[in-house]
């Protein structure tokens, strides 16, 4: 009752509407439900003159407020969202177990499997009825947010006739939260989730952010870093997780928690979490029911093993299919699943760390329970602005794949810069493996339909926070948006994507949206050419990853070491990964593999990461490799310049506030640019023993300068 109280107040609080545009702080997202333009007010008032949700429950109630919520901030006028049917102009939402209405219309298309919908304009004995109809009440509640988001982005609904299912059933946030509400990598505060004051105190912001992972079709979310702490998994931490759960409950969300392997020592006062030892595999059953009790829908566990420290079936010289297993094992009986990382790497410094996950985890197709997932990155090294797909994709036909993306912008300038994300992830789906022939594309693996995995989920590590505006900043909501609407079909355009968000955020005006869509549409471009152009990858400086730091070659492990992957000198650039060098070509299917073998056909973008090249390799374009880098790191610096340029010229169309505050970060963003662009060139041009082409401006410090900066306290860092 208690939190049904609080979504009715949710969605006052939320309507956007109160406050003039000038103080809006993005904390509405894109759920702002402006009023609608003029042309299209009168429309849509006149085809939603009345609201019916018949039925009980709380995710029926969850759509009627925010039906009210929303159709009130886009019709201007007080809704009030009735229980019983009749009229004409109706709008109806419901499915046809909880509406009679809807029953009676026994429409076709409801059959597409659940959290499905559809929405259509018909007439009814005459009258004229929108229909917003789910497979199940989570279909319906997408239904809803479909449709009000259609006329928040001032779209036409006179004429639907839409049906929609999700491609891909797991579509989660995986959040790297600690206990204590530190965010590894996050830049946008402390963690949402105040352990402290839960279960007692139910913050506002989880409905909040309920309501927004819903409307773009999110259902599930792993709380806890996958650095993992046991404690989460203690009855003391089991109850504050279950508070959660009850409230994403009523909008489609599932809680799963990330499991410590060694938590049977930790907290189970065992000797051993050897996954083959009885007792361990009991404590892991007996814990799983547990949690069943506290959550009786938890839908499992997400797990790091022998990674970067965290502990692992290889520490009892076990597979990880034989860690995953005792864990799905012990989920099982409840339906939970078991979503395994394929973000290994060893500490031998003369395997290829792009080689790793694939070598490990191929091996083991065919070991893996039903209700496992591997969890993979999209690229074989660890979420950089630009890498080939992981080469896993599409390689084991008996074990599903999850795809994990990475939201937050560890390699890709924080939340300071601006940069789209869609589109590299939409590089990532369109990229055929080639695995079972053409058209075997990133996206086909994922949904499942190459291999036909009966599980096939989607990850994204979220960039959520206590900041105001939740992302850290505005475009980056962008980001979290994107992510839920691809992992609910992953075949979206990123350009449309970007439309309808900058719409819902911002405004609806043609030549604004033209202007944004493609300045965001060039973001990630512009960041790939100031930091890792040309293929190049991981020269971020140390730890927190923040700035330039080429030139550090002295870290514990060869692989931590940006030297490790330019391999600058004299002569050349690039890392051979070639039969010459490490051969990881090996792994993608034909054609890729003869594609990437050779640098004539290497898309340029990848080159340096396939091969070691000489300094005066001619590039398409006819320049030198060095005029080619030279050129990017500098376009990269002019893009950025050109972004703010384009902002500036829209302030008519954003409230001042977030106009302002978006061109403090561009301003951030191209002084940060210009520091990557002339520390990288410094340091290429040391190595290299290079000259700038004429033309263009020498850094204005020297290397060693580049060299002495220093951000020890810099945000996001592992610990
Ligand atoms: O990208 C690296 C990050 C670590 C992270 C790790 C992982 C959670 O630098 O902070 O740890 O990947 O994905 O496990």
């Amino acid at each position: 009752m208690r939190l049904l109280g609080l979504i009715g107040l949710v969605g006052v609080m939320l309507t956007g509407q109160v406050a003039p545009a000038a103080a809006e702080d993005g904390y509405d997202l894109w759920l702002r439900y402006e009023r609608a333009g003029d042309s299209d007010l009168s429309a849509y008032r006149g085809q939603v003159e009345r609201v019916v949700v018949e039925g009980e429950g709380a995710t029926l109630d969850a759509i009627r407020a925010e039906l009210e919520t929303g159709l009130a901030g886009l019709l201007g006028r007080d809704i009030r969202v009735s229980r019983r049917g009749g009229g004409d102009n109706m709008l109806v939402v419901g499915t046809p177990e909880t509406s009679p209405i809807i029953a009676r219309l026994d429409l076709d298309g409801l059959d597409a499997g659940p959290e499905s919908y559809v929405i259509r304009t018909m007439s009814d004995r005459g009258r004229a009825m929108t229909v917003v109809a789910g497979s199940d009440e989570v279909g319906a509640l997408y239904g809803t947010f479909a449709l009000l988001q259609m006329m928040s982005a001032g779209e036409d609904i006179a004429e639907l006739d839409i049906a929609e299912s999700p491609a891909v059933d797991r579509r989660l946030l995986n959040h790297w939260d600690n206990l204590d509400r530190y965010v590894e990598r996050g830049y946008a505060g402390q963690s949402l989730w105040d352990w402290h004051t839960l279960p007692g105190y139910i913050n506002q912001r989880y409905m909040d952010y309920a309501r927004a992972n819903a409307s773009i079709g999110i259902n599930g979310t792993s709380l806890t870093n996958v650095n993992a702490d046991a404690q989460v998994l203690t009855p003391q931490y089991l109850e504050k997780a279950a508070a959660l759960a009850d409230v994403f409950r009523p909008y489609g969300i599932r809680v799963y928690l990330t499991a410590r392997f060694s938590a049977p020592m930790e907290i189970g006062g065992l000797e051993t979490a050897d996954p083959l030892d009885e007792d361990v595999r009991a404590w892991w059953a007996t814990k799983t029911d547990e949690i069943y009790e506290y959550i009786p829908d938890f839908g499992g566990f997400l797990v790091k093993a022998n990674s970067e420290g965290q502990p692992g079936p290889q520490d009892y010289d076990r597979t990880h299919a034989e860690g995953a297993n005792m864990l799905a094992d012990a989920v099982a009986p409840h339906d939970g699943i078991v979503m395994w990382r394929a973000f290994v790497y060893t500490a031998d410094e003369d395997v290829d760390r792009a080689r790793e996950a694939y070598d490990e985890f191929v091996p083991l197709d065919g070991e893996f329970r039903d209700n496992v997932m591997v969890q993979v990155k999209n690229g074989p090294i660890d979420f950089q602005p630009r890498e080939p797909i992981s080469p896993l994709f599409g390689a084991t036909e008996e074990t599903p794949l999850m795809l994990e993306l990475q939201i937050t912008k560890e390699y890709l300038g924080f939340a300071t810069h601006l940069a789209y994300l869609a589109p590299m992830w939409e590089e990532v789906l369109d990229t055929d493996t080639y695995v079972n022939g053409e058209g075997s594309t990133v996206a086909s693996v994922i949904d499942g339909s190459l291999d036909d995995y009966e599980l096939t989920g989607m990850a994204g590590v979220a960039n959520t926070g206590t900041d105001r505006n939740w992302s850290g900043s505005h475009f980056d909501q962008a980001n979290w948006y994107a992510f839920g609407r691809l992992a609910w079909d992953p075949t979206l355009s990123s350009e449309e994507i970007a439309r309808q968000w900058a719409a819902m955020t911002f405004s609806e005006d043609d030549a604004f949206l033209g202007a944004v869509t493609d300045m965001m549409m060039g973001s990630r471009e512009a960041v790939v050419d100031y930091m890792t152009p040309l293929g190049l990858t991981h020269l971020m400086a140390t730890g927190h990853h923040y700035g330039p730091g080429p030139w550090v070659d002295d870290l514990g492990r060869p692989d931590w070491n940006p030297t490790y992957y330019h391999r600058a000198d004299e002569e050349g650039i690039g890392f051979d990964r070639t039969q010459s060098g490490s051969n990881a070509v090996e792994q993608y299917a034909e054609p890729l593999r003869e594609k990437y073998s050779d640098p004539e056909t290497t898309p340029e973008n990848l080159l340096l990461w396939f091969h070691h090249l000489p300094w005066d390799y001619e590039l398409d374009n006819g320049d030198t490799l060095w005029e080619g880098l030279v050129a990017h790191y500098s376009r990269g610096v002019e893009k950025v310049e050109a972004m703010q340029e384009t902002w500036e010229s829209l302030a008519a169309h954003v409230d001042e506030r977030r106009h302002d505050e978006v061109s403090q970060f561009l301003a951030i963003q191209a002084d940060e640019a210009r520091w990557w662009r002339n520390a990288s060139l410094a340091y290429f041009m040391d190595v290299s023993g290079r000259d700038l082409p004429a033309g263009y401006d020498a850094p204005p410090e020297s290397l060693d300068y580049y060299k002495s900066l220093n951000f020890p306290s810099a945000p996001g860092n592992g610990r």
